[in-house]
């Protein structure tokens, strides 16, 4: 049975969705959406309509790390599902997921964030950088990965959110002192992997002609 994915090329959680999609090798037609004009398609199967959604026959996944997790249950060539370091996957994306995602916004949305009364700007980057962009970089001095010497779940549920940290100010990026986390940045991005997932699609869409 074909399966979709409903994506945009840009959005994070889409990415790492992507990724172990390709990784898994599950075959899959990319559907990449307009968020202001999501597709109808999408909006029967999940209201919330958030991307990436996975669609195959009945089964509907609607949150990205529950897609990874989906992937690597069908094929996981290069076990990146270690299960006695599960804890620590589960540990690492959840911070990634919860604060640091929140301080990620506020850094690069300051207007925004400080419209809603939150530190915003050089004081969410002080505190990104104390929660986790440290202690990353702390956790590739001691291992190639982020976990262990080996690629797990963890580097690439969390490689887009740094990518995407260290696209804000680019030159504070290159220039901070956090080499080994550049280091592994720089191997995500310049992986076959992540460029295979890059390639552009046409925007998708199948709302009907009279609401368009
Ligand atoms: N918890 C969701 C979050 C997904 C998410 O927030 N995606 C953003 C794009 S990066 C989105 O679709 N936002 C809805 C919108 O902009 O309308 C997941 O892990 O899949």
């Amino acid at each position: 049975m074909s399966a979709v994915l409903y994506s945009y090329r840009r959005c994070p959680y889409a990415m790492r969705a992507r990724m172990a999609l390709s990784y898994s090798q599950i075959p899959v037609e990319i559907r990449e959406i307009s968020l202001r004009e999501k597709p109808t398609s999408l909006l029967n199967i999940s209201p919330k309509a958030t991307v990436p959604v996975f669609h195959q026959g009945n089964l509907v996944i609607e949150q990205s790390l529950d897609i990874m997790r989906w992937a690597l249950a069908q094929h996981d060539p290069d076990v990146w599902c270690q299960t006695d370091l599960e804890p620590e996957i589960a540990y690492l994306i959840n911070m990634n997921d919860g604060p640091f995602k929140k301080l990620l916004d506020s850094y690069k949305y300051p207007e925004r964030t400080l419209r809603e009364g939150y530190p915003a700007g050089p004081e969410a980057l002080v505190s990104a950088v104390e929660l986790f962009i440290d202690p990353l970089n702390q956790r590739l001095s001691r291992n190639k990965f982020l976990v262990s010497n080996q690629i797990s779940l963890a580097d690439i549920a969390i490689f887009p959110f740094i990518r995407q940290f260290s696209m804000v100010d680019q030159v504070w990026f290159d220039n901070s002192e956090f080499n080994e986390l550049k280091k592994w940045l720089l191997y995500h991005l310049r992986s076959p992997l992540f460029n295979g997932i890059m390639q552009k699609y046409p925007t998708w869409n199948d709302i009907p002609q009279e609401k368009k």
